[in-house]
């Protein structure tokens, strides 16, 4: 018998809408649904291979491994796995205390909605600050802006109304990748873009690659990596010159001006135009349009992020949106509110925080968290600490932390001294290879999910409910019911809360407590978070295509009389680099690593997937023609890169959109360690030319991820490897 039955794809925040034939329990293929999506019909190459894998492809796990005496993973049944689990652990409690345990949340985790708010839960009432996420080595640079900076509380324009974007080393229209860190709309992100240009506004890039997204620019900036800092900071110099920054906003939310004046001096498009390798000329005009636009939105993706100076970075992109007036003012509109849970926009600025000047500290270094984490790349430092605090036990749900957090040998010297590594996964990665135990997680088509990961993210108010579409195979747990399980063993009873980021998952009033000897029903958890939501859970469950609540237009709020708290434009520690990096002498190194993304696979995930497989049978190392040609190297030689960190070998491909002096590769796409040959291997890990040790940011420990300084060798193929190469071969 077939059906076709009605979900939503979980693989990354655009949610996007499927329709999938089944039959006899077997989802044969997928397609978009366009029936309630606020996106239309829109389905990625990623969506369609989730059938294949939740058949099995990719090695998917359909059952738990534990390792064994001889050093080997052995099936486990999931009763005796989480009971070993919950065992040592509430070992490694009562004898250390909740630091002794950790959990790493990684990309898989965060759409897995009811197994993220069990892990909140059960974090929380474990008591250990030990949280960390893929978050602080991703845009976390972010996070640090809002601690520092402060934040507006109406948020962006959306991008729908934007009339004027720029977008610095972001490329959504393959990555999916929106608000809020990105400027796009996950779902069908070209028609986005479509749309703005149709209006007639304008799109500047800002990236060494002529990306995808690209197609839509009206003025695409290639720099050199790593100077984002020095470019925003010559268009804010130019802003402040002329005058043509927002007054009117900046005089009512910001404070701070003159000390961003006077840092930004240095900063004249003459000097950040020779830094970063570009014509003066595009930096006025970016700044001009700028000056000129209504409204105006300013962001960034990964690139500056993972280049040098990124904390900096980052905080020059957001004062450049500051100055252009980038947010949401008094009676505009407010295209979402929210469905499950609304929100109420108000005109106001947040002061900084700055949380990681206060405790819990980390051990290895002087710093507290941020946004409830501590920095990633502190994980194998915290792991190896001489403390009776040290982590013993790490939990890592829906990640690879051994090969994304890089530098792969002190990262995997690091995990190999816990006393208990798990990882909850559907696939067996580097981690799950190391690790103690591997939990195999279900497929998201096999589970029950609410869309509140993109409640307000939408581009309209939407909601959508998942129940399985098919039966999980036998040997599969659900992400919350590890946790449950776990966490009954360990005799520590859990509440659900509608948590959300900002929040202290203590602080959360409304709670769902569960039993310790009844298995919770899934249903009824999530018919729990829906209860402030504009849309009844029944009417959620009988359109399981999703929900497009028809609401009363909504408004930006003026700030509560007498309101007080300003933005902190320019604090002395961002005044300090700007100083420093004003001063600092240009080095120009002949060739760097940038890192990007591929459309087919989802950084470790896809990447084994037939469709991904025929296109890429490994990384490439992406070069300009005149960079190829400068090397001697045509497509498909193999190169050594040799960064002052490590070294792998790849095949080369000519680039035509990307500029000179940059490699262009992807991550998480070969063994944590290499061989010699990347075709046999699959592709090589970029981890292995970054560096957990040297030139990390300060605040979130963010390590450099691109624009890292290479040698960049042919290789002529040989019967035996150079010798050079052993010591790198574990
Ligand atoms: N298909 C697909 N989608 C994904 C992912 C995936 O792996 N595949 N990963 C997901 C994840 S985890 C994330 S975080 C998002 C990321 O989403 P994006 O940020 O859109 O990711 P990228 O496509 O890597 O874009 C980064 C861009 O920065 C440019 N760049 C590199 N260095 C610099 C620099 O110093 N300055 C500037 N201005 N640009 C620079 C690169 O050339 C690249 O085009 O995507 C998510 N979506
Ligand atoms: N050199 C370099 N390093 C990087 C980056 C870079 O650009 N360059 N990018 C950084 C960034 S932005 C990120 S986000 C990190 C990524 O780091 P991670 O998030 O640690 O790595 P992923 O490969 O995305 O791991 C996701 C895992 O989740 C699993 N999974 C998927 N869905 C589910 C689910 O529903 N439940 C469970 N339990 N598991 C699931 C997948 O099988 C996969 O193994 O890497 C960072 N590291
Ligand atoms: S963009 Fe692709 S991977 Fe992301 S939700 Fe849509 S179909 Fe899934
Ligand atoms: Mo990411």
């Amino acid at each position: 018998m077939m059906h076709t039955a009605r979900t939503f794809c979980r693989n990354c925040s655009a949610l996007c809408a499927m329709e999938i034939d089944v039959e006899n329990g077997v989802p044969l293929r997928a397609r978009p649904d366009a029936s309630a999506s606020p996106y239309g019909g829109y389905l990625c190459p990623k969506g369609i291979s989730s059938i294949e894998f939740q058949q099995g492809a990719e090695s998917r796990l359909f059952g738990s491994l534990k390792r064994g005496a001889d050093g080997e993973l052995q099936p486990i049944s999931n009763d005796a796995a989480t009971a070993e689990i919950g065992d040592k652990l509430a070992a490694l409690l009562a004898e250390h205390g909740p630091r002794a345990i950790a959990v790493y949340h990684g990309t898989g985790a965060y759409r897995s909605t009811l197994g993220g708010l069990l892990e909140r839960a059960w974090v929380s009432a474990i008591g250990t600050p030990n949280f960390f996420s893929s978050m602080t080595i991703d845009q976390s640079a972010k996070w640090v802006t809002m601690g520092r900076m402060g934040i507006v509380a109406s948020g962006r324009h959306a991008f729908r109304d934007a009339d004027l974007v720029l977008l610095a080393g972001g490329n959504p229209v393959v990555t999916h990748q929106g608000a809020p860190f990105a400027l796009s709309e996950s779902g069908a992100p070209g028609r986005a873009f479509e749309h703005i240009k149709k209006k007639g506004g304008r799109v500047i890039i800002v990236d060494p690659r002529r990306t995808e997204t690209a197609r839509y620019a009206d003025l695409l900036i290639q720099p050199l990596p790593g100077h984002d800092a020095a470019v925003f900071a010559a268009i804010a110099h130019i802003l402040l010159r002329d005058d043509t920054y927002d007054q009117d906003f900046v005089s009512r939310h910001c404070g701070q001006l003159d000390a961003l004046r006077a840092a930004t001096a240095p900063f004249t498009p003459e000097f950040a135009a020779a830094r970063a390798d570009i014509p003066m000329e595009v930096i006025e005009t970016a700044a001009r349009w700028l000056g000129e636009a209504k409204r105006p939105t300013v962001g960034s993706g990964t690139g500056p992020s993972m280049a040098a100076h990124s904390n900096l970075a980052d905080h020059m992109i957001e004062a450049v949106n500051v100055l252009s007036g980038g947010y949401r003012r008094a009676g505009d509109r407010v295209r979402n509110p929210g469905t499950l849970k609304t929100k109420v926009a108000r005109e106001m600025a947040l002061a900084p925080t700055r949380t990681w000047e206060q405790a819990p500290k980390c051990l290895s270094q002087d710093v507290g968290a941020i946004m409830g984490e501590f920095p990633t790349a502190l994980l194998p430092g915290e792991i190896s600490a001489d403390s009776p605090d040290r982590i013993r036990a790490l939990i890592v749900f829906g990640g690879d932390p051994l090969v994304a957090v890089g530098d792969p040998g002190r990262a995997r010297a690091g995990f190999e001294k816990l006393e208990l590594l798990v990882s909850l996964d559907s696939r067996l990665n580097e981690t799950g290879k190391l690790a103690d135990y591997v939990i195999a997680s279900s497929h998201p088509l096999e589970r029950h999910d609410l869309s509140i990961s993109a409640d307000s993210l939408a581009p309209e108010p939407f909601v959508q409910y998942a129940e399985p579409v098919v039966a999980k195979p036998e040997g599969v747990i659900d992400d919350w019911e590890f946790f449950w399980r776990v966490s009954s063993r360990m005799g520590i009873p859990l509440d659900l809360k509608f948590w959300s980021y900002g929040l202290r998952y203590e602080d959360v009033p409304l709670a769902l407590p569960l039993s310790m000897t009844n298995r919770p029903d899934p249903e009824a958890m999530c018919r729990f978070l829906c209860s402030e939501s504009r849309v009844p859970f029944d009417d959620l469950k009988n359109a399981p295509g999703g929900v497009r609540p028809q609401i009363e237009p909504q408004f930006v709020q003026p700030a509560p009389a007498g309101w007080q708290q300003k933005l902190e434009l320019c604090p002395s520690d961002v005044a300090q680099d700007l100083n420093d990096l004003a001063l600092e002498r240009p080095s120009r190194p002949s060739m760097q690593l940038i890192c990007r993304r591929v459309l087919h696979a989802l950084n470790g995930a896809f990447r084994d997937s037939a469709r991904t497989r025929s296109r890429l049978p490994v990384n490439y190392a992406y070069m300009a023609s005149d960079d190829m040609a400068a090397f001697g190297l045509t497509d498909g030689d193999m190169v050594e890169l040799r960064s002052e960190y490590g070294m792998l070998q790849a095949l080369a491909k000519e680039d035509a959109r990307l500029r000179r002096g940059v490699v262009s590769m992807t991550h998480m796409f070969g063994p944590l360690i290499g061989g010699d040959d990347p075709i046999a291997d699959g592709g090589s890990n970029v981890g292995q030319l970054t560096s957990l040790s040297q030139r990390l940011q300060p605040i979130n420990f963010m390590p450099l991820f691109s624009g890292i300084p290479i040698s960049v060798r042919k290789l002529v193929p040989m019967q035996t490897p150079p010798p050079h190469q052993e010591h790198l071969r574990v």
